[in-house]
Order: structure tokens, then sequence, then C-alpha cells
């Protein structure tokens, strides 16, 4: 069943992750495990293909974070870079490059594509109303300032809300605050900008997204529409890290051909680099020709090469609207850009209902993940609830059934069933009998469903292909249950070969959603299954020169069954405990408190004056309390008891001098006092039974 063609080659790309912390198993299920999937199934067929990614670095996160630390960001990306990627490798992620967006091969590409679009006069000069902070005496674009959304009065950060998704616009933020040093003296400024045109390529991108299944069919009406709405993208930013705009190459190039667009103006130009979102895509080629170190790379992505991503539903525009806008614009005769051929777009895999939060209290971080059981069984249990045209919900009841009763009672237990009775019987060598219908009619639907298999695939449907390698499974099961060769001596040399050649089979298909596993197959048999030489080894998945006689290895159990009950405890606990980090562990402390220890505690009346969610911690609101003569800020975990409404303009107790700390980038000076049930689940804040000023004391 080969139909490869030699020349084919393709760029497989996942969305380049941000860089910080480690990533959870939300951000693995967006992104990076469909495209590893369907790379890994490309080497399986033995076609020539490469898996490209890097960390996204430019951008003004790292670049607050380096702030924070006094340091500058590109002496800090690559301890960041790297923690990401060892995340992902611990999963046994085989990339052919993690690289990061600030490369030299990137910057080179990147300039080359500006050069192209704008002497192609499709990026053009606007003035722009920007923020900009009078404390620092700079402008503050994109996550620089914070604020209430205008459409949903979430969390906007800069130029999109966290909670509604929505891009807004700066000047459209309700009370914008500066992120460098928290004030509010902020104005708006007129600041020259360059803007990629996004309405000269519109026809082309529609043609493209109609012509074929380019994107899943749930986000093709989307992404339709936001083609239909783009305007033009501003493409530069007033910040300092970043790629700087190349200014003289791009107005040498105009002088030298004659070009009819002006030149760009030095003085505004040194001072700008390039938005993040501008060279983070372009960071596909230049990761590529970093991988190619600059020879021949043109082969994965001039217009013959296959170009296939996997991206989260938010990332949608740029890649299915802006990026093909920039790939057929920066085209030319030195080589006309692939445009994509396949996104994959993800819906959400959601933490027990709520989002995975980065923050670390909400959800499975890959390096815990892997600490606790092997990569195979999370790249399993991701894919079976890879979220692809829903949302889905990780649960650990839920893997705990998939890993026990589909991995280990369906396919382990075939497996070693029949390797075990070929150890006795035939002395672990692969036997050969007189094949009867039911062997050859088994054989036949077992190529069947290798056969699905691919075209699942083929189609961009990884999560099928999985359900067809386990269906393989459990149809040897059946069989082998059937036959019984245990009471059957006759037959049992057929049986157990049939039986092999299902299990080689599974070897075969496991390979791109379990490569660890696959691999003990491999041994077991003691018979390549996977040798990446563009061998297809899909071409005779049964038997792939398995002979008759031929001595199988060594049994080993694959899969063992897991206990997840103290799990999601463990999780709640630590969830809760990081949450109360400044208050008291103890419920009952059996030491005492002297009268001065007392009355260290200011304790006083207060008035909620404003209650805002905190950016990154799900069950805390970051609150304004006026305690009198001050206002003073706190992290609580009231948002599952009390909303916004209830809490704003009441009355509440203050521990109002307590030590200030950092609660995930929020500070937290003071403390309401409420009381708490023993398992967490009602907390009152104390009430105060006649009005009071705020700022009186509690004694
Ligand atoms: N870093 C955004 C994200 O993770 C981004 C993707 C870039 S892909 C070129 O949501
Ligand atoms: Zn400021």
């Amino acid at each position: 069943m080969s139909d490869i063609e030699d020349n084919r080659k393709v760029t497989v790309t996942s969305a380049l992750p941000y860089v910080h912390g480690v990533p959870h198993l939300g951000n693995f299920a967006g992104s990076v495990l469909p495209a590893e999937l369907y790379h890994r199934y490309l080497d399986l067929r033995g076609v020539d293909n490469e898996f490209v990614c890097g960390g996204d670095v430019h951008g003004t996160p790292l670049e607050l974070e380096a702030l924070e630390r006094d340091e500058n960001p590109e002496d800090i990306k690559d301890e960041q870079v790297k923690k990401v990627k060892e995340a992902y490798e611990s999963l046994d992620v085989d990339f052919s490059i993690f690289s990061d967006t600030h490369s030299e091969y990137n910057r080179r590409q990147t300039h080359e594509m500006f050069e192209e679009l704008y002497c192609s006069g499709l990026i053009d000069e606007k003035t722009q109303n920007m923020a900009f902070c009078l404390e620092d005496e700079r402008f503050l674009p994109d996550r620089y300032i914070e604020g209430e959304c205008p459409n949903c009065e979430g969390l906007a950060r800069g130029d999109q809300c966290d909670d509604c998704g929505k891009l807004v616009e700066p000047e459209e933020i309700i009370d914008p605050e500066c992120q460098i040093c928290g004030s509010r003296e902020i104005e708006f400024r007129d600041t020259k900008h360059l803007f990629l045109d996004l309405g000269e390529y519109k026809d082309e991108i529609r043609e493209w997204l109609k012509n074929g299944d380019r994107v899943p069919e749930n986000m093709e009406n989307q992404i339709l529409h936001d083609l239909e709405e783009a305007e033009d993208r501003s493409i530069t930013r007033d910040q300092n890290w970043g790629f700087e705009v190349p200014v003289d190459r791009v107005n040498e190039r105009i002088e030298e051909e004659n070009l009819d667009v002006e030149s760009l103006d030095p003085d505004t130009y040194e001072e700008k680099v390039l938005y993040v979102w501008f060279d983070a895509p372009i960071g596909y080629i230049g990761f590529t020709r970093e991988l190619f170190e600059d020879e021949g790379w043109q082969e994965y992505w001039n217009k013959d090469a296959e170009t296939v991503y996997s991206i989260g539903k938010d990332n949608a525009i740029f890649h299915a609207v802006i990026w093909p806008t920039m790939l057929l614009g920066a085209s030319n005769q030195e080589i006309e850009y692939s445009m994509p051929d396949y996104e994959f777009i993800q819906q959400y895999l959601m933490w027990e209902e709520g989002a995975f939060s980065k923050s670390r209290d909400r959800g499975v971080f890959i390096d815990e993940a892997v600490n606790v059981y092997p990569a195979d069984y999370w790249r399993f249990y991701v894919t079976r609830m890879l979220p692809t045209d829903h949302d889905t919900n990780f649960s650990w009841k839920d893997f705990e059934a998939e890993i026990n009763n589909v991995l280990n009672d369906t396919v382990g237990n075939f497996v070693n069933r029949t390797l075990s009775l070929s150890e006795k019987w035939f002395d672990g060598e692969f036997p050969l009998g007189e094949p009867r219908e039911a062997d050859t009619e088994t054989i036949h639907e077992a190529e069947n469903l290798i056969e699905e298999y691919r075209d699942a695939f083929e189609e961009k449907r990884p999560q099928e292909a999985l359900e067809k390698a386990l269906e393989l499974a459990r149809l040897g099961d059946r069989y082998l249950s059937e036959e019984e060769p245990w009471n059957n001596e006759d037959r049992r040399a057929e049986t157990i070969n049939v039986s092999i050649r299902i299990i080689r089979g599974l070897g075969a298909t496991l390979y791109p959603f379990m490569p660890e596993t696959s691999k003990n197959i491999e041994e077991m048999l003691n018979a390549d299954i996977h040798t990446s030489e563009g061998v297809d080894e899909l071409t005779d998945p049964l038997l792939g020169g398995l002979e008759p006689g031929h001595e199988l290895g060594k049994r080993e159990i694959l899969f063992e069954k897991i206990d997840t009950s103290g799990k999601q405890e463990e999780q709640e606990n630590m969830q809760k405990d990081t949450e109360h980090e400044t208050q008291d562990e103890n419920r009952f402390n059996q030491e005492t408190v002297s009268y001065e220890q007392f009355q260290e505690m200011e304790i006083r009346t207060g008035e909620v004056e404003k209650v805002e969610e905190h950016p990154d911690a799900d069950r805390l609101y970051v609150v304004q309390v006026d305690v009198g003569e001050t206002s003073l800020q706190t992290c609580a975990g009231l948002k599952n008891h009390y909303t916004k409404q209830e809490l704003e303009g009441r009355e509440v107790v203050v521990l109002a001098n307590l030590e200030p700390s950092e609660l995930r980038g929020k500070t937290s000076e003071c403390m309401m006092l409420a009381a708490e049930s023993e398992d967490g689940e009602k907390v009152s804040l104390l009430d105060i039974e006649k009005a009071h000023e705020p700022g009186d004391e509690v004694l």
C-alpha cells in the first residue's frame, strides 16, 4: 500500500511557545502534540520531513521579567528556552530543531521578508495614539499596560483580553496601569508605526481556504470572518527588545532599484523594533534555515514543499490570515513560499472543568507529569483527550481508567498473552502453520484497520488513527480468545503466527503515539519496526521481514496499572496551600501569644474599594482596601466564595501591617480576616455590627 513520492518534503511546525516556566499538559495538547504525532507518522512512512519549533522570546513577557530581575532579556532567554525544550523532550517530543526566535538565522529571514514586503509596497507608515507612561517616560506597547476589557470587563493585557480572548485597542482599555512601575499616570501620545496591509491578498487567501481542507471544519467560518474583518496590522513597537527594523538595507534597495516607495526615516525607526508576532511565525522558516545551516532549506519552504502547522484556536488569525499574507507578499523570484497545507487548530484541554494555568496552581505540569508516570502514558491519554473540535477535560479518574482499562487490559494483555504462549509452545520462535479461514480473515481485517489508520492520519485525524491501532489490539485479543489455542493443539502454530503479526502491526501503528512502547515491542519481537531510513513501515505492516523460525526477543510487561486516587487530593491541597501562603497553616496553634505580640498586629476596619481578578491565579482576587489613612492591596482567595459585586463597597476587618509579599506577581500587603471551615468549602468575611469609618482599630 505504498504511494510515497520520493521527493515529498514536509515541514511540520507547532506554535512557538512563549517562554516562561515549564509548560503544562494544556500547552502540550494545544499545539505540540498534533504536530509531534504527524511528524512521527511521516517518519514511520519514510516521508522526508522536519519538525521545527523553538521559543517565542521577543515581546513583553520576557522583557518585563528581565526588567524585574535587572538583567538583559538576551541573557535570561536561554535558560527559559531550555526549560521549555527539556520539558517537551521529557515527553519524547522529537523536534528536528528547537531554537528560539532571537537566533541569527531568524534575524536574517525576518529582515529578508520585511525588506520584500516593504519594497513591494505592502507596509505603510501610520500614526498611532499609544499609551505613554509619564513615570518611566516611555511608550507602553502591548502587555506593558493592563486594565479592564471594554468588551467583557475582564482583564485586558495590552492588545488582547485574557478573559474574552478578543483583540482590544489599547486606547479602549479602561483604567490602564503601567506594568513596569504600576503607575496610572498614563497618557496617549502620537507615535509613528509601520503597518502590514492585510487587504491586498484577501482573495488569494479566501481561495486557499476554500480550495481544500486547510483547517478543521469547525474553524473555517470563523477564519473567513476574521479574514473579511481584517484591518492593517502594526508590525513595529516602541521598545528595545526585539529585532531592529532593517532601515539601511531597505533604503539602499529603494535607492538602487529606484523603487516607488518612501524610504524609512532612520531617526524614527532606529528607536523601534519589529513586533513579536511579525518575527515569530517567520521563526518556522528561520529555524529550518538554522537546521540546514542555510543550505537547501528552500526545498522545505518553496511552493512544492508541504507545510503543516499545529496551533491553538487563539492563534488562528495569525496563522490563517496574517501569516499567509506575509508568505504571499514576501515571495519573489528567489523563492515562492509554500502556503500552509494544513493547520491543526485545537480547542482547549481544560483542567477539571477550568482552564489550566501557567501560574502552577492549576493543572499538571510536564515536569510533574513525567515524574509520576512514563511519557507514553501521558502521550496516550492526551491524544485520547485531544481537543480537536471542542474543549475537553483532563481528569485523574479518566486518566487512570484509560491507562488501566485500555492500555493494560487491551493492548498489554494481548501482547503478553501471545508472547508467553509462544514461549511455552514454540520456544520463543515465530511459528508457521496451515492457515484456515479464520486466520486469513483476521489478517485481512487487520490490514483493513491499518489502511484506515493511514487514511485517518492522512486526513489529519490522529485521534482516530489511535483508535484504529487500539482496534487492532482488540481484534487480536478477540481472535486469540476465540481460537483457544490452549484447547486446539492442531491450530496453535497458525494462531500464534497471526497474533504475533498483529503485535508487529501494533508496534508500527503505535509508534507516533507511544514511541517507547513501540520500541519495547520491537525488542520483544527482536525485529526492526521503525528504521527511519526512508522505509514505509506500513507497506508490509504485519510482517515487515519477520520469517517463520525467527527468534523472538525477551518478553517484558508493557504497561502497569496505576492508582491516581491520591493525586487529585494532593493537587487540591497544594493549591490551597499556595493560596494561603501568608496565612498560618496550623488550624489551632498550641503555642500561646503574648499580649505584646497581639498588640503588634494592627487590625482595623476597612472598606473594599476595588476588586480585580488575579491574572495568574484562578482563585484569587486582587483587592484594594481603604483602611483610613491609606489604601492597601491584598490577594485574597475569595473567588469561589464572593462575587466582585458582593465585595465592592463592603466593610471588612483587615490586618493592616502584614509584611508585604508577592503572590504570583501581585503584592499583598494586608489581609482581610475571614472564617474558614476545615475543608475550605465555607469562607465568610468578618462583619462589623455597626457602621464604622475605615481605619477604626479592632482590639
Ligand atoms: N507564542 C502564542 C501562544 O503560545 C505564540 C505562538 C507563536 S506561533 C508563531 O499563544
Ligand atoms: Zn510606568
